[in-house]
């Protein structure tokens, strides 16, 4: 364990060692005090600059990793189904590719196509009715109040208010669909996604004809691209057609274009965005036609589509539609994109992917099922058999799902990241803020994103003036958040009790700004965006937080744990007084300001109040059996499995417990998981990987492999993507985190190198990883020992 506290011009650093490493202390004083002597030469040479410390330990024989070029997703059949499709995206835009040739589709993605507004409110007089719920529940009567909560506090639900599909683009292949009967060499021979340049590619052959599709996605020119090519020469016959499940008109225009176009709905209502879609066909050869909705494509060697999309919606002001001319909006960057030609389309694209993806690379061991289609080898891991290269894989794919999802200016990752078939989504693809949205952004630093974070800043940020209105009518002031929120940017506890009356989701999230600036050093992000956004949250939390009249302590509530219920004289009951997280919430929040706070030189009178009550918040308690508690007190939980574990939030994501300074909390953490674990936890994706990174935190490393091993398992499709079920993304992001969290952790004021290396992963290597403080490590490991450490201080720390 590496633990540095040095921040200023000496570099003065100290390293301490603890297992797994297991370094002998003679041999780690030299080393600390050489990287000191070599600290200071380079501190005094260059300042604040850079540093560097190699850790090589010589009792392991050297030996130098192979390079991991196991980055790719293939399959020998085509996809049937939308959940084997194979994902791109620039951040905004976004296709599933099916290689299903010769009748392909390729499902489109816009981030901003949403149904609705109406949104959600808080009724005027919530402040009153939580008042009297309070003395309610103060007094013995919890029924009474959580009644009084469903009544008067409560916003009606609005929904649904979906995320929607942009649609299909339909590639009917004309010749070789009347020969697929008759050949005998016809098939898909490969569909793969090669995750370190971003391309989808299918090959296919039919007949005599064999054909090659390759597709991306270009943050830099705004599009998607396919490209196909046939031999022989001119057998590229086709038809190509746009839909969409609902709301859309389409139509071929022009000479080459299609043309699709609507207004986002539900049931016919909630009108929302209104969008435009483009294809452009541009062949090499041969004659391309319109005929009503369809273009046709005739003996052309090769052949171009570029799809662009624009829709009305506006992130600076999502209630105020943008008003241009979208159709034109597309054909502008068709028009440019055409220009660049294929060749420099794809060469930018690429190099633009590259110079996110490549700052990781990994590996965690060889398997002799590498050479196997992916599906193959999920199918054997279901069986059991081990598969360290897929687990690889898997936090490559995270990495790669985030970069393509979730770019500075986009839409932040939502329940599906960015890619969805439906106009009604599951949970309307929606930003769950009870988990989900957060759980997306767990790998953004330490896997080495920090840009890709920058969508979830932008939407805390634009959910303050409803987080303002809310928390007013709470009778508070700062601004707060519900359990979830979407492309409106609202603000409300709405629905029912269980899921709905936790106004704690704005105070979460409010955690990525502090780590933000953990990893990175940006001071004047802290400064000028993190700080004053945390305060205004602290300053919700210091009004709404109440004594409790039999503790003294200040408690927050009436709130659920979310979304738990307990029992209570055999009813079934979600609202208390005091559930754990809500003050593990408050307390990151809290501390984070007070961290801030010291950075930036301040100390005001807020900061003053924040510490005072942070002294006299309701501290966690553990019950006779040892247990963390959830609520305030022991009651009888009614799914002692459930998928939240919410109570343990202090251990992971929060830093409030760990195994060195507070050993009894992360042992009553461990119980309490254990016991979830034995009732049947863990079963939605997320809530897996959400027990990854507590094992990873707990040090117990077999234990957060075997939960890696459960999620490729048990919740996994086969194009790798998180199946809650149904398909949701965030266990994707959890499971990379989590992966990374048990080869690095720094949430302790120190660097753990190694915390959890499960006995699975004897040898591997693991280059890029980011660590708090503004580290950037490199790990090489042997025999289940630490082998060689690069750590790269970025900031001179
Ligand atoms: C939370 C979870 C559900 C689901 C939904 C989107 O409410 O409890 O399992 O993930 O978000």
């Amino acid at each position: 364990m590496l633990s540095n506290d040095c921040i200023d011009g000496n570099h003065k650093t100290n390293v301490n060692l603890t297992s797994p490493t297991r370094l002998k202390n003679a041999l780690y004083s030299r080393l600390v005090s050489e990287y000191m002597n070599l600290s200071k030469i380079l501190s005094r040479a260059m300042g604040r600059a850079t540093l560097l410390l190699i850790v090589t330990f010589p009792f392991a024989p050297v030996h130098v990793m192979g390079a991991n070029n196991d980055l790719t997703l293939w399959y020998t059949k085509p996809a049937t189904y939308w959940n084997q499709a194979l994902p791109i995206g620039n951040g905004r835009l976004g296709a599933m590719v099916f290689g299903s040739l010769p009748n392909e589709r390729i499902g489109l993605n816009d981030d901003t196509l949403w149904a609705g507004p109406p949104v959600p409110e808080q009724p005027r007089d919530a402040a009153q009715a939580i008042a009297q719920a309070r003395q309610l529940f103060f007094s013995g009567k919890p029924k009474e109040g959580q009644k009084l909560i469903a009544q008067r506090v409560l916003a009606k639900r609005i929904s649904p208010r979906s995320y929607q599909t942009l649609g299909d683009l339909h590639l009917d292949w004309i010749e070789a669909a009347s020969a697929t009967n008759n050949s005998p060499q016809s098939g898909n021979t490969r569909r793969q996604l090669d995750l370190d340049t971003g391309l989808a590619r299918t090959t296919y052959t039919i007949a005599n004809t064999s054909v090659t599709e390759e597709v991306l996605a270009s943050a830099v020119d705004n599009v998607i691209a396919i490209r196909l090519t046939a031999r022989p020469s001119g057998s590229i016959n086709l038809d190509i057609r746009l839909d969409r499940p609902a709301d859309f008109t389409t139509r071929a225009t022009g000479k080459s274009t299609l043309l699709m176009h609507g207004q986002a709905q539900h049931k016919g209502k909630q009108r929302g965005v209104q969008y435009h879609c483009v294809v452009e066909a541009i062949p090499q050869q041969g004659t391309v036609q319109t005929a009503g909705k369809v273009l046709q494509v005739r003996g052309a060697n090769s052949l171009l589509l570029l799809v662009a999309s624009a829709t009305d919606y506006n992130r600076d002001d999502p209630a105020k539609p943008l008003s241009r001319d979208r159709r034109a909006a597309c054909a502008q960057t068709i028009t440019a994109a055409a220009q660049k030609g294929y060749a420099r389309l794809k060469t930018d694209a690429v190099a633009d992917h590259q110079r996110l993806f490549r700052r990781v690379s990994i590996d965690l061991g060889r398997t002799p099922n590498a050479d196997l289609p992916t599906d193959q080898r999920l199918i054997r891991v279901r069986k059991g058999q081990a598969d360290p290269a897929l687990m690889a894989l898997y936090f490559q794919y995270g990495r790669y799902l985030l970069i393509g999802c979730s770019r500075p200016g986009t839409m932040p990752a939502n329940l599906q990241g960015l890619w969805n078939r439906h106009i009604a989504a599951p949970w309307n693809a929606d930003y769950h803020t009870n988990i989900n949205l957060q759980m997306n952004y767990w790998p953004a630093e330490v896997a080495n994103l920090p840009e890709c974070h920058e969508p979830l800043f932008w939407l805390i940020d634009a959910t303050r003036p409803a987080g303002r209105k809310m928390a007013h009518r709470f009778g508070c002031s700062g601004f707060t958040g519900g359990h979830t929120t979407d492309a409106w940017a609202w603000a409300a506890c709405q629905g029912q009790p269980v899921w709905g009356m936790w106004p704690m989701g704005a105070g979460w999230c409010c955690q990525h700004l502090m780590e933000h600036y953990r990893f990175t050093g940006d001071k004047t992000f802290l400064a000028e965006r993190a700080y004053p956004i945390m305060l205004e949250s602290a300053e919700f939390f210091l009004d709404w937080l109440i004594e409790d009249p039999g503790s003294g302590r200040l408690v927050s509530g009436p709130t659920t744990s979310p979304e738990n219920s307990y029992l209570l004289d055999g009813k079934r009951l979600s609202l208390s007084m005091g559930p754990a997280m809500d003050h593990e919430i408050i307390w990151d929040n809290f501390s984070n300001c007070l961290e801030a706070a010291a950075v930036l030189g301040i100390e005001d009178e807020t900061t003053q109040r924040i510490r005072d009550t942070l002294k006299r918040l309701s501290p966690p308690k553990i019950g006779a059996d040892g247990r963390l508690l959830e609520w305030d007190r022991p009651y009888q939980e009614v799914e002692p499995g459930h998928r939240h574990i919410s109570h343990l939030f202090g251990l992971y994501p929060g830093h409030q417990w760990s195994m060195a300074r507070t050993p009894a909390l992360a042992q009553a953490a461990r119980k309490s998981l254990e016991f979830r674990l034995s009732h049947g936890g863990g079963h939605t994706g997320w809530s897996r990987a959400w027990i990854i990174n507590f094992f990873a935190r707990l040090q117990l490393a077999d234990q957060a492999h075997e939960n890696v091993r459960l999620l490729l398992a048990k919740s996994t499709h086969r194009n790798l993507f998180d199946n809650h079920p149904p398909f949701q993304i965030d266990g994707n992001f959890g499971g990379t985190a989590g992966i990374a969290e048990m080869l690095l952790q720094s949430h302790a004021q120190e660097l753990h190198l190694l915390p959890a290396l499960p006995a699975a992963w004897p040898t591997g290597h693991v280059e890029g990883l980011r660590a708090r403080g503004g580290f950037q490590v490199d790990l090489q490991w042997q025999d289940g020992k630490l082998h060689q450490a690069r750590i790269l201080s970025l900031h001179g720390n």
